[in-house]
């Protein structure tokens, strides 16, 4: 297979994982809502570690392992605590 070819495979695979993360990031926007009514915190690193040990296993024949997995979430939850958070500043005005 050509490079274009493959290259045009990624970026058809990297319109798929950026429109997954817009989809996860509206979620996320949900929880935050949730989070400001019950008045509770944004930051839950037991859920995060739930995660990542969930999808290593889920990944478990594929390329990626823990590490991979964990230097890719750990950028997803930052942006994700960075999104609640500054909905909450927003809203407390
Ligand atoms: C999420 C984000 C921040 C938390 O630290 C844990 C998980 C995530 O991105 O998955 C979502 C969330 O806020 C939550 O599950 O409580």
């Amino acid at each position: 297979m050509s490079l274009e070819l493959l290259r045009q495979q990624i970026d058809e695979l990297d319109e798929q994982i950026i429109g997954l993360l817009n989809r996860r990031m509206e979620v996320v926007k949900q929880i935050g809502q949730f989070k400001r009514d019950q008045k509770t915190v944004v930051y839950r690193p037991e859920r995060e570690k739930f995660i990542i040990e969930r999808l290593d296993k889920l990944s478990s024949t594929g390329l990626l392992n823990r590490a991979a997995i964990e230097a890719i979430y750990l950028e997803i939850f930052a942006v994700s605590r960075h999104l609640e958070l500054s909905e909450k500043i927003a809203y407390l005005g």
